[in-house]
C-alpha cells in the first residue's frame, strides 16, 4: 500500500480534510519533547487549526526522549499522519501538517540542543507524562537522586531527561545571547507550569546559579490543563485508517471529538493564535486543573483499577457496568465539594458529560493503559480530594474504595489468580511489599501506605483514611471488585 507522504496527499479522498495552508512555508517555531499520541492529537491539532486561521511560524518539530520508533513512523511520511476523531455518530477525518522534522535525543543530543537553541525556536512544550519529570509526586521537587538527574548533571551536554534538556537548551541560548523559549507542559500534573519551573531552576542551580537566577528571572512557565481521550494506536485502528483514507498511515492517532485547552497566558516569545481556535487563555489554570484532575482523571484511575478487577477491558465497558456507573456517581459526589468551579461551568453538569464521553462505544480505551503509573498518579487525582474532604470532616467512602482498588491491582494477581502485568516506575517496590503482605489487607494497606513519595507522612496517620481502606481492601480480596463497588 503507497504511504501517505507529501507526494500522495491529492490523493486522498475528498471527504479527508487536509492542511489548508502551504507547508513548504513551515518554520519550526515550536520544539515537542515527547511526541506520543496524546500531543499528536491535542496540541499538534490546536496548532494546525491556528496555523490555518493564522498563518505563523509556529511548525512543530518533534523530540522523542527515548525511542525512534515516531521519528521511524513519521519520517517517510514527511511528518504527516491522520487524526481520527470518533464519534458516536461516526468517524471524522483529518490529516494533520504542522509536524515537520522529529529528532531522536538519545540518538544526537547535540542536534537537539542545537535545536532548542535555534532563534527561531519560541516555544518548548512537553508531554512526557507525570514520571517524565523526575520528581517526587507528594512535593513536587526535583529528585537529585533520580537516575536520570544524576546522569545529565555529569553529561549536562548529553542530556537524558526532560528536565536535563530544556536546562542544557536554555543554557546554550544565553550564551549565545538569546532570550529563553516558553517551556509548555502539557501533562496532567497539579500547577503544571509552576512545577516545571521549580525543576528547571533547580536543576540548573546544581551546576551554575547564575543560569538558575536568569531563568528565574527571564524564563516563561505557563501553567495548561489540557483534556482529550486519546487511547493508544492499535493496529485494529491502523487498519481501519489505511481503509479510510486508501493510503497506508504509521502514525495514525484516535481520538474523541471534545477537546479543551486552558493556558495561562505568560509566554516569553510569542506564541500561536490558539485562542482563535478554542484554546482558553486565562489568568488562573487551577479551577480548570483541579476540575479536571479530581473529576476526570482520578474517575478515570478509579475506574480503571475497579473495572480492570471486575473483568473490564475498556472504560467504555466499565462505566456502562451499572455497578460501576453508581460508584462513579458517588465518587463524583465526594469530589465536587472540593473543586471551586470554573467560571460559567456547572459542575454536575461536567460530571454527567465526563460519563457520556467515558461511555462513547467508539473509543477503546484500555482500563489497563490507565492503570499505568499509579504512582505517579493517585497523589493528583485522589489523595488531595482525600486530605481536603478529611480536612472539611466529610466522608470519603468512594475515594478509599479507589485507593484500595489501586492497592488491590499493584498486588499483582487479578481475581482469577492470574498476573497483572503491573507498569509502574515503583513496581518492584510494590511487588516486595505485596509478597511479604500477601492477602492480608491491613499488612497490604500498611506496606503501601508506607510509600512517603506517594502518601507523604500524614495520610498514612489518618485513621479516617486507613480504616476504610483497609476495610474496602479486605472486600476487594473476599468478594471482589464488583461486590464492595456495590456496597459502598
Ligand atoms: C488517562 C488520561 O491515561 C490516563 O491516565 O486518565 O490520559 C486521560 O485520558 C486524559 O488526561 C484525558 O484528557
Amino acid at each position: 500500500m503507497t504511504r501517505l507522504s507529501n507526494a500522495t496527499l491529492a490523493a486522498l479522498p475528498g471527504t479527508v480534510r487536509r492542511p489548508a495552508y502551504d507547508r513548504s512555508r513551515l518554520v519550526p517555531g515550536i520544539v515537542h519533547l515527547g511526541l506520543g499520541a496524546f500531543a499528536r492529537g491535542h496540541l499538534c491539532e490546536y496548532t494546525e487549526d491556528a496555523l490555518e486561521l493564522e498563518f505563523g511560524a509556529w511548525g512543530i518539530t518533534g523530540a522523542s526522549l527515548q525511542r525512534p520508533d515516531q521519528r521511524d513512523r513519521l519520517k517517510p511520511q514527511d511528518g504527516l499522519y491522520t487524526l481520527l476523531k470518533r464519534a458516536p455518530a461516526g468517524p471524522e477525518l483529518r490529516i494533520i501538517g504542522c509536524v515537520g522534522e522529529v529528532l531522536v535525543a538519545p540518538e544526537d543530543p547535540a542536534a537537539l540542543i542545537a535545536r532548542l537553541a535555534a532563534p527561531e525556536t519560541r516555544i518548548v512544550s512537553l508531554t512526557v507524562t507525570e514520571k517524565g519529570y523526575c520528581h517526587d509526586p507528594a512535593t513536587g521537587r526535583l529528585r537529585a537522586d533520580h537516575p536520570d538527574i544524576v546522569h545529565d548533571l555529569a553529561h549536562p551536554l548529553a542530556p537524558r531527561s526532560s528536565i536535563g534538556i530544556l536546562v542544557a537548551g536554555l543554557k546554550a541560548r544565553r550564551a549565545a545571547g538569546l532570550g529563553p523559549f516558553t517551556a509548555l507542559s502539557c501533562d496532567n500534573l497539579p500547577h503544571n507550569g509552576g512545577v516545571l519551573r521549580g525543576l528547571v531552576r533547580d536543576f540548573a542551580a546544581l551546576s551554575d546559579d547564575t543560569l538558575a537566577r536568569w531563568i528565574e528571572a527571564e524564563g516563561a512557565f505557563p501553567a495548561t490543563m489540557v483534556d482529550r481521550i486519546v487511547p493508544a494506536t492499535t493496529d485494529a485502528d491502523i487498519a481501519e485508517v489505511e481503509g479510510l483514507i486508501g493510503l497506508a498511515d504509521a502514525a495514525a492517532v484516535i481520538g474523541e471529538p471534545f477537546r479543551q485547552w486552558a493556558i495561562q497566558d505568560v509566554f516569553a516569545a510569542g506564541r500561536p493564535a490558539w485562542e482563535r481556535v478554542g484554546a482558553q487563555m486565562v489568568t488562573e489554570v487551577a479551577p480548570f486543573e483541579f476540575m479536571k484532575l479530581r473529576m476526570l482523571n482520578g474517575a478515570h484511575s478509579s475506574l480503571a483499577y475497579l473495572g480492570y478487577l471486575a473483568g473490564h477491558e475498556t472504560v467504555a465497558e466499565a462505566s456502562g457496568d451499572p455497578v460501576l456507573a453508581r460508584f462513579l456517581q458517588g465518587l463524583w459526589a465526594e469530589i465536587i465539594p472540593t473543586v471551586p468551579a470554573p467560571q460559567g461551568v456547572v459542575l454536575d453538569d461536567y460530571a454527567a458529560a465526563l460519563l457520556a464521553r467515558f461511555r462513547n462505544p467508539a473509543i477503546r480505551h484500555r482500563t489497563w493503559q490507565i492503570a499505568m503509573d499509579g504512582s505517579q498518579k493517585l497523589p493528583q487525582r485522589l489523595l488531595g480530594t482525600i486530605r481536603d474532604r478529611l480536612k472539611a470532616g466529610a466522608p470519603i467512602d468512594h475515594l478509599a474504595l479507589g485507593v484500595a482498588a489501586w492497592m488491590r491491582y499493584v498486588s499483582g494477581t487479578d481475581e482469577k489468580g492470574a498476573a497483572i502485568d503491573v507498569r509502574d516506575p515503583l513496581a518492584a517496590e510494590f511487588a516486595t511489599r505485596a509478597k511479604s503482605a500477601g492477602r492480608n489487607a491491613q499488612a497490604l494497606s500498611q506496606g503501601l501506605l508506607g510509600i512517603e513519595a506517594i502518601f507523604g507522612t500524614d495520610l498514612p496517620r489518618a485513621e479516617r483514611f486507613t480504616a476504610p481502606l483497609e476495610r474496602h481492601l479486605a472486600a476487594l480480596f473476599d468478594k471482589g471488585a464488583k461486590a464492595t463497588a456495590a456496597s459502598v
